[in-house]
C-alpha cells in the first residue's frame, strides 16, 4: 500500500515575519508520533510518504496520487486546515485517519472529517488500520500509548524530511526530536496529561540514539519533546553522563522546577543542555511543580522561582518561563505586578505568557463548558494566544487584555532587549531574543488593537462577555486570512466546533 503521513504544524502565515518564524522555528517542531508511525508503515511493508507542513509549500505535491491511505496529525490550533486538506484526499479516495492531541481533545467534531479518529497509538492498531480492521466513522485506541519508538537511525528519513532544508542543508538551529517518558506525575488542570500516568521509556534506545547522532548529523540539537523530561533525573542522566565530554551533542528539555537544583543544573550544564523551558504557569497555584506545598501564597511561590533562577543565570543556557495568565486563581493586580516584577529580574530568561484555552479532555475544559464560559462560536484555530475563546472568571475582557499589554510591553521593551543582549555570549542567542522580540512586538500590537475594539465596538465586547452569540466579523476574516485558498472547503457549519466529548473503542 502507499501510505502518506502528514503532520500540519502551522496555519498560513500572516506576514513576512511569520513566514521567517515558521521556516527557521515551527518548522523544527515536528512530533515524534508521526515520525514512528511512518516507521513502522515502512517495517509493516508499506511504501511510506512522510511530510510536514509549516505554512510555506505545496501540501498535495508531497504525496503521489495514487496514495492509498493518509494519517494526518495536528494539535487544535491547526486543526481547521487539517479538515480541509482531509476533504480533498478524502474526496480524491484516500482513506483519512487523524490522530494527535488535536483528535484526542474534540473526536467527535474530527469524526466530521475522517474516516477514523486515533487516540492513543501502538504498532498493533497501525497494523490494524492499515489491515481494514475498523469501521470507518470509529474512534479508536490502543489499550495505551506505545512502550517505545523507533531509534533516531531508523527515524532519519523521517528526521531529515522534517528538519532539514530539501532533505539535505541544516537550518540554524537543526533538530532531531525524541522522547524518553510518556505522562507525568503532576496533575494540572489545563493539560491533557493531568491523568496519564508517567512512564519512562527504556533508555538502552536513547544510548544508542547519543552515539550515533554524535558520529551523524552533527550540530544538531536533541529535544527531548515530551511532558516533563528527567522526572527520573538520575536514571536519564546516568545515560547523559555516560558519553564521553567531548561527543555530548546539544539537548533541549522542558521541566518543572521541583526537578531543578543546584547540583542538578550544573550536570545538566556538563551534559551539554543548551536551551530548557520551566512551567511556572501561575503565581497563585501549582506550588507542587515548584516544589512548594499545595497551600504555598503567591510570594512563596515567587521568591522560590526567582531564587531558582538566580541559580540558573550563570549557566548560559537559553531559558524559557511559561506563563499562563487569566486561570481562575489569577486576580486583581497581584499575578501582574509579579509577572512583571519577576521579568525585570531575569533577563536571561525568555517569558511567554499564554492565554489558558480549553482543550477537551482536561478538567479546565469540563470546568469552563459546565459553566457555560466557552465561546462556541470561535474556529479551534482561535485556541490559541494572543485569541481569547472564553470568558475569564476575575477580569472583564477589557481589563483582562489591558493586563496582557502591561506584561507584553515589558517584555518587548527597548530596554529588556538590550539587557538580554548585554548579557548574551553567543550570537545564537542575540539571534534567538531578536527574533522573539519581533514576534512580542506583533503580539504587543494585537493586544493594543484588542484593547480598543472592545473599548469602542459594542458588539465585539459583547460577544466577549458571553452575551452575543454572533460571531464577530472581525474573527470571520481572520479565519479567512488563516485558511487562504483552503477557506471554500469549509462551510459556517464546518468552522462551528463540536464541543461533545466521547470515549474510544478500546483496541
Ligand atoms: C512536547 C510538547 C510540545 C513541544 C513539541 C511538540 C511536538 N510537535 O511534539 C513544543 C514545545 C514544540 C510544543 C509546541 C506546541 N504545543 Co505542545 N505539548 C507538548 C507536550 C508537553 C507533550 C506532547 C508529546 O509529544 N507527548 C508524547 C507523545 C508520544 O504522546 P501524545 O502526544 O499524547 O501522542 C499519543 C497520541 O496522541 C497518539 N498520536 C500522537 N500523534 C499522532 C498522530 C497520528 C497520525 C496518530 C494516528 C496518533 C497520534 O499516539 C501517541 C501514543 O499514544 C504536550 C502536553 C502533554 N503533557 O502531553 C503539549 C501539547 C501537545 N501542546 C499543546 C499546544 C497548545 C502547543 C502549541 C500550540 C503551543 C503554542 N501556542 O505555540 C504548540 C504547537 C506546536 C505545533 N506547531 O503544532 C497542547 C495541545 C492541545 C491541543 N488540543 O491542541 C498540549 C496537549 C498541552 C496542553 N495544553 O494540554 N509542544
Ligand atoms: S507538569 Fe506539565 S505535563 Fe505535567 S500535568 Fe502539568 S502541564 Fe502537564
Amino acid at each position: 500500500m502507499k501510505v502518506g503521513i502528514l503532520e500540519i504544524m502551522a496555519l498560513l502565515p500572516q506576514s513576512r515575519f511569520e513566514k521567517l518564524y515558521n521556516l527557521f522555528v515551527i518548522k523544527q517542531m515536528a512530533s515524534v508520533t508521526p515520525q514512528t508511525i511512518s516507521v513502522w508503515c515502512r517495517e509493516l511493508g508499506h511504501e511510506t510518504f512522510y511530510a510536514t507542513y509549516y505554512g510555506i509549500g505545496d501540501i498535495q505535491s508531497c504525496f503521489p496520487d495514487d496514495l492509498d491511505i493518509l494519517f494526518i496529525s495536528s494539535s487544535t490550533i491547526n486543526s481547521p486546515l487539517s479538515y480541509a486538506v482531509g476533504k480533498i484526499f478524502r474526496k480524491a479516495g484516500v482513506q483519512t485517519v487523524f490522530g494527535g492531541s488535536h483528535a484526542k481533545a474534540f473526536p467527535a467534531d474530527c469524526l466530521r472529517f475522517f474516516d477514523l479518529v486515533v487516540k492513543e497509538c501502538d504498532k498493533n492498531l497501525i497494523a490494524d488500520i492499515l489491515a481494514g480492521r475498523f469501521e470507518p466513522g470509529s474512534y479508536i485506541s490502543s489499550t495505551k500509548s506505545f512502550e517505545d519508538l523507533p531509534t533516531v537511525e531508523e527515524r532519519l528519513p523521517e528526521i531529515k524530511g522534517s528538519s532539514l532544508f530539501f532533505k539535505k542543508w541544516q537550518s540554524i538551529t537543526t533538530i532531531v526530536p525524541t522522547i524518553t517518558s510518556i505522562g507525568c506525575p503532576y496533575t494540572c488542570n489545563f493539560c491533557t496529561d493531568w491523568n496519564k500516568p508517567y512512564q519512562l521509556l527504556p533508555l538502552d534506545r536513547l544510548e544508542t540514539d547519543l552515539t550515533f547522532l554524535s558520529k551523524n548529523l552533527q550540530g544538531a540539537v536533541l529535544a527531548f519533546f515530551e511532558p516533563n523530561f528527567a522526572v527520573k533525573f538520575e536514571k536519564v542522566f546516568k545515560v547523559l553522563e555516560a558519553v564521553p565530554p567531548e561527543s555530548r551533542i546539544p539537548y533541549m528539555m522542558e521541566c518543572s522546577q521541583s526537578i531543578l537544583s543546584p547540583s542538578r543544573i550544573k550536570r545538566m550544564r556538563e551534559t551539554n543542555c543548551s536551551f530548557f523551558a520551566v512551567g511556572i504557569e501561575s503565581w497563585a497555584d501549582y506550588a507542587d511543580k515548584a516544589g512548594l506545598g499545595r497551600r504555598s501564597s503567591e510570594m512563596e511561590k515567587f521568591n522560590q522561582t526567582l531564587e531558582n533562577f538566580e541559580l540558573l543565570k550563570e549557566n548560559q543556557l537559553f531559558m524559557q518561563a511559561n506563563f499562563i495568565f487569566g486561570l481562575d486563581s489569577d486576580c486583581g493586580e497581584s499575578s501582574v505586578t509579579l509577572t512583571k516584577e519577576f521579568i525585570g529580574q531575569t533577563p536571561y530568561a525568555w517569558p511567554t505568557v499564554n492565554i489558558p484555552s480549553p482543550f477537551g479532555g482536561t478538567p479546565l475544559f469540563d470546568q469552563l463548558y459546565t459553566d457555560e464560559r466557552i465561546l462556541e462560536e470561535l474556529p479551534f484555530s482561535f485556541y490559541q494566544t494572543p485569541y481569547l475563546v472564553t470568558t475569564i472568571k476575575n477580569y472583564d475582557p477589557l481589563t483582562y487584555y489591558s493586563k496582557l499589554l502591561e506584561i507584553s510591553s515589558v517584555v518587548c521593551s527597548d530596554d529588556m532587549l538590550k539587557r538580554r543582549m548585554e548579557i548574551s555570549r553567543n550570537w545564537t542567542h542575540k539571534f534567538y531574543y531578536r527574533l522573539r522580540t519581533g514576534g512580542e512586538k506583533f503580539l504587543n500590537r494585537f493586544y493594543r488593537e484588542m484593547v480598543e475594539r472592545l473599548r469602542t465596538d459594542r458588539a465585539f465586547r459583547s460577544f466577549h462577555e458571553g452575551e452575543s452569540v454572533v460571531l464577530p466579523e472581525f474573527y470571520q476574516q481572520k479565519f479567512e486570512e488563516q485558511l487562504g485558498p483552503y477557506v471554500p472547503l469549509l462551510s459556517q457549519e464546518d468552522r462551528r466546533p463540536n464541543l461533545e466529548q466521547m470515549n474510544p473503542v478500546i483496541s
